[in-house]
């Protein structure tokens, strides 16, 4: 560090230069990320609640006023009006807290939790840092979760079951319903990872898509991830995390002595506010329509863009069930299609499995930048 400090338009200066090396979701070139464009309403409530710190909760009563509204709307989003949860920093969070409480309410020797093979990566750092251990069950042949290996992996020591609801790579959805028969009949915790299709699948079926079930509606459901920063449009770091009961955070419960609450249960201690208030903000300015007209638009682009790939020569790897496409060419390697789409300035993904190139269609893409991208595919 520097003795003596320098100009503010020095520092904005420099900090200009930095910003010039970032890309931006606005340019509709970044075809591989699940963040998107924060839209306004969010991030101007964000802004004026960077103060309020929900780790001590006494202080910033509006604010955590606004954190049980919120916890509550997602709640009936999700089937169940009547849950408890929190606005954390993300997915990641999310499924740390899920395994921790699941872990916590049954306190056995050896505890293990059961995932798909298409699990986000987040679950192996939950069950490293929690000591859980990890199984991987195996996918049919659409890359949803297969019923039987789920079974199979069961043992005296399950604490938990996971199913996603939009899986990271593929955008797909478990047999929900399945895994809460299961979970139901055997008394294991269920955590649905719905951190992507939590924000989607409701008002795809407000919009007739006919999904299938994945949340509280099911009874052997006992916690849902669902991230506001990926298509709640809410600016990061916004994740959510909802339990049927309330047990399952009192088991998680530290004592904070000096504060002005009694307990804690979240991770963090010191916890934004601003991340509740753009989510609140977001929920009540756009309504179930506002949502409809996005997650619509989103699907309808997923489509053109599936068609395109197809009419391009290249394979879908699977029918898209939410908006991520995932292809591979015949004579052409999926890092080798990524690679020659970057020097085009597309900035693309690639799923582990199967390798595939992977696209999301985030609510910042629009058409102009599916058809300008299919053009760069067809010259490859
Ligand atoms: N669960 C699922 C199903 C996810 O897809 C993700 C993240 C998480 C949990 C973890 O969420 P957080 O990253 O909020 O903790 N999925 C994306 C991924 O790993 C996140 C992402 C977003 C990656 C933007 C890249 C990027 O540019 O692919």
């Amino acid at each position: 560090m520097d003795e003596k400090g320098i100009s503010k338009d020095r520092v904005f200066e420099l900090l200009k230069n930095y910003k010039k090396r970032d890309m931006t979701h606005k340019s509709g070139r970044i075809l591989g990320s699940m963040c998107t464009c924060p839209h306004e309403v969010g991030l101007q409530a964000y802004t004026m609640f960077l103060e309020s710190n929900l780790g001590d909760p006494g202080l910033f009563q509006g604010t955590k006023a606004m954190e049980n509204e919120v916890i509550a709307t997602l709640g009936e989003l999700l089937g169940n009006g009547n849950v408890y949860g929190h606005i954390i920093t993300g997915g990641t969070e999310a499924n740390i807290m899920a395994m921790r409480a699941a872990r916590n309410i049954r306190r056995i020797k050896d505890p293990e939790i059961i995932v798909p093979k298409s699990a986000h990566f987040s679950f192996k750092k939950a069950a490293d840092i929690l000591s859980l251990k990890l199984k991987e069950a195996q996918l049919d042949n659409d890359y949803r979760v297969d019923i039987n290996s789920v079974k199979e992996l069961i043992s005296d020591n399950t604490v938990a079951i996971v199913g996603i609801a939009g899986t990271t790579e593929l955008g797909k959805i478990d047999p929900i319903e399945e895994l809460s028969d299961i979970c139901n009949e055997k008394e294991i915790f269920l955590h649905v990872d719905a951190a992507f299709g939590g924000f989607s699948i409701p008002f795809l079926n407000q919009l007739g898509y006919h999904m299938p079930k994945f949340d509280f509606s099911l009874p052997g459901v006992s916690s849902v991830t669902i991230d506001p920063h990926k298509m709640g449009l809410a600016p990061i770091p916004t994740g959510g995390i909802l339990f049927r009961d309330k047990s399952y955070l009192d088991v998680m419960n530290v004592e904070t002595p000096y504060l002005t609450e009694e307990n804690q249960s979240t991770i963090v201690g010191t916890r934004t506010g601003a991340s509740t208030a753009a989510t609140w903000a977001l929920l009540k300015y756009l309504g179930d329509e506002g949502y409809q007209k996005i997650v619509k638009k989103c699907m309808e682009l997923t489509h053109l863009l599936a068609g395109g790939i197809k009419d391009a020569g290249f394979q879908l790897v699977t029918e898209p069930q939410l908006n991520i496409v995932a292809f591979t060419g015949e004579r052409i390697e999926p890092c080798d299609i990524t690679k020659r789409l970057d020097e085009k300035g597309w900035a693309l993904s690639i799923a582990s499995y199967p390798k595939a190139v992977r696209i999301i269609v985030m609510p910042h893409v629009k058409k102009e930048h599916i058809l300008a991208f299919l053009e760069d595919l067809k010259s490859i």
